[in-house]
């Protein structure tokens, strides 16, 4: 899943795709690169960050969309509003990605019923105004594993099919690097939960403290390779899908990943 975020704050692209053109011209790369999904999103999530009014929110994804599903590129919107969802849905996404798993709003889950879409609930505490304060566990890996499950249940409750749902553990969302370290070290006690799984590390701030130096944490668009050899060893896990910021360095390193893991079945005999 690549990256598109139509918006002027979010922490690793804002500002570089508010202009159509450049979104658009950005989405066909990354599908042209190996993104089978492109996820386009109109508001940032990163931490601190205040809300987008609605308005503002849909008229940054709609022509997007629009315009990737006309190029026959699959598109995903990243969103935790339900009229934005159902515009980019009816502007031809055939994915909802709810980074609150239903919690910001509450036509979501109902929404998402009565469309004919894939649902991604993510594990969420609260609003970026707020999830620093947010991020406290007795046991990271048991807590989103039940939050996640209970988003999971809503959802089912809501009418959504459950071979349309993919769950996330929302690294970084009300989460240290510790926690988020346990939680990929443990992904096997997440898929518990029977549904496929999609990770999003890409450029996350927990990368750039394990590459710090003595300037401070490694800059944004220096945390790549890690990011990639994270892609490897979760694709070695069975994941779903990885949400990342450029398609074909990813591509690659599933296609080792799978081949090593002898998944495509060519060492047979
Ligand atoms: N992370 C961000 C935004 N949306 N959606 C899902 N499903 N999982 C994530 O981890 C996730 C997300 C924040 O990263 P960005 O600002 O680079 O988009």
């Amino acid at each position: 899943m690549g990256i598109l975020n139509v918006t002027p704050d979010s922490f690793s692209d804002g500002g570089e795709y508010l202009d159509l053109d450049a979104a658009v011209a950005h989405g066909l790369a990354l599908h042209a690169e190996g993104a089978d999904i492109v996820d386009v999103g109109g508001e940032s999530t990163r931490p601190g960050a205040l809300r987008a009014d609605p308005r503002t929110e849909r008229d940054r994804v709609v022509p997007v969309v629009e315009q990737l599903t006309a190029a026959g590129v699959p598109v995903s919107v990243d969103t935790m509003r339900a009229d934005v969802a159902m515009a980019a849905v009816a502007a031809g996404a055939g994915l909802v990605n709810d980074v609150s798993g239903g919690l910001a709003d509450p036509d979501m889950l109902a929404a998402v019923a009565g469309a004919d879409v894939d649902y991604v609930a993510m594990h969420w505490r609260g609003h970026s105004d707020r999830m620093v304060g947010l991020a406290s566990y007795a046991d990271v890996v048991a807590e989103v594993c039940s939050e996640l499950s209970d988003r999971l249940d809503a959802a089912l409750a809501a009418g959504i099919a459950k071979d349309r749902i993919i769950l996330d553990p929302g690294l970084g969302f009300a989460k240290t690097a510790a926690h988020n370290w346990e939680l990929l070290r443990r992904l096997d006690t997440l898929a518990t939960l029977g549904r496929p799984l999609l990770v999003g590390a890409s450029r996350k701030r927990f990368l750039g403290e394990l590459l710090a130096d003595e300037d401070g944490p490694r800059p944004v668009r220096e945390r790549e390779d890690a990011g990639v050899a994270i892609t490897a060893l979760v694709a070695a896990q069975h994941v779903w899908g990885v949400r990342t910021h450029t398609a074909r360095p990813h591509r690659d390193a599933i296609a080792a990943a799978h081949r090593l893991a002898a998944r495509d079945g060519r060492d047979a005999g």
